[in-house]
């Protein structure tokens, strides 16, 4: 039997963290369509996010892309966001969007282009002190296209020592959050493409260096679930970016694709203990919104992230142990699968009101006049950076 109290307990006290760069305009390489109302500068992404925690209760965090969110005073962003319910989440570093970054950043063979690469890095630190953020999370777009292009091995050097270099600025309570991309822009090597080469390096680099986890970046087929389970049990995963892929990418509104899949990736953190925030396992979003809404749509992935939690939270762990101490197969899937196929939404409406909140959060978005407030009173929304 599982104890609703519990349940409802832990609901309430997730923390979904938004990223910036959902709240502009961005999308596919092939082309962005501008939406009317989009925020001008990383102060409106924050109005926008704010939205967001007003409507759900469970989205107060708010992960910036430097320089994407590039302003001139970190701490009076960071005092925006307080003066709105909201903290400022993980810095997300841009060493793929300048044209010396063509041969890579960290792994780039001329130095001058590392250490280019390398004081980015430390500035995001900087930054980090300013807003007060935990994270710092690192993906690189460094990679080959040719076989013989370059040397592999000595592009894994290149970015130990950089990543070594980062670890040692941080400061006690801050962490280095490694990201893992398969391919893309890279096509022959990339020098991060997996968790294996991340957990490699995170180990090295000690307990202030983990793993992060881009549902979005892996080959079709990959048991993220299998992964999340390892770097659990090894304390080594810093958290996902959350998205949907059909494909390659994409970026779509998580649990869209695949909600089966993101309720057993959910299951594998809750029984490893992974939802209590001491563990540090950072639940953010990844996404882009090019064709639909974009506040709702965020609205819906927290909602989309809620409900997976709540039905892998309703797993009755008692009987998924005894049959599967028992040897009872069709037992223990059935368990499980009770509780994906229970209908969470009357729960988690219950959850809502009893934070104060209206039990259906895009309605609530709705009726609260924003969407109409910002276009009519933003001109010239924001290009995010992505897809551009
Ligand atoms: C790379 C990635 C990484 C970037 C973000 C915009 O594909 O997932 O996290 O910072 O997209
Ligand atoms: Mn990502
Ligand atoms: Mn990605």
């Amino acid at each position: 039997m599982t104890d609703l109290s519990a349940v409802k307990a832990a609901l309430k006290s997730q923390r979904i963290e938004t990223p910036s760069w959902a709240y502009g305009n961005s999308g596919t390489r092939f082309k962005v369509f501008a939406q009317a109302g989009v925020p001008r500068d990383p102060y409106e992404k924050l109005d926008d996010a704010a939205q967001v925690q007003a409507v759900t209760g469970v989205a107060p965090v708010v992960s910036l892309h430097i320089p994407w969110d590039k302003v001139a005073d970190y701490a009076a962003l960071a005092a925006h966001a307080k003066d709105r319910g909201l903290v400022l989440g993980a810095i997300n570093s841009n060493v793929f969007q300048d044209d010396d970054y063509k041969l890579g950043s960290v792994c780039h063979p001329d130095a001058d282009v590392r250490r280019k690469a390398l004081a980015h890095l430390l500035e995001c630190v900087d930054i980090m002190d300013a807003t007060g953020s935990r994270d710092l999370k690192l993906w690189f777009a460094d990679g080959t296209n040719y076989p013989g292009q370059d040397d592999v091995s000595a592009r894994q050097d290149r970015l130990a020592e950089a990543l070594a270099a980062v670890c040692e600025r941080l400061g006690d309570d801050q962490r280095m959050l490694l990201e893992y991309k398969l391919f893309e822009p890279a096509f022959y090597t990339t020098d991060v493409p997996d968790w294996g080469t991340a957990y490699a390096h995170c180990l090295k680099l000690g307990p202030k260096a983990q793993v992060v986890v881009d549902t979005g970046h892996h080959a079709p087929g990959t048991n993220i679930e299998f992964i999340v389970a390892v770097l659990l049990r090894e304390q080594k995963l810093g958290g996902f970016d959350f998205n949907s892929r059909f494909y390659a990418d994409d970026d779509l509104m998580v649990g869209a694709a695949d909600p089966f899949q993101l309720f057993r990736i959910m299951h594998e953190v809750v029984k490893n203990g992974g939802l209590a925030a001491e563990t540090g396992v950072a639940f953010m979003l990844d996404q882009c919104h090019n064709i639909e809404a974009k506040i709702p749509a965020i609205v819906r992935s927290v909602m989309n992230v809620q409900e997976a939690t709540a039905k892998a939270l309703l797993v009755d762990a008692a009987a998924l142990t005894a049959a599967q101490r028992a040897g009872d197969v069709l037992e223990a899937n059935s368990v499980l699968m009770d509780a994906y196929n229970t209908d969470v939404r009357p729960l988690l409406a219950e959850v809502r009101e009893e934070l104060g909140l209206h039990p259906d959060p895009v309605a609530a978005y709705r009726a609260s006049g924003w969407q109409e407030r910002i276009v009519a009173g933003r001109v010239g929304g924001q290009q995010a950076g992505w897809g551009a």
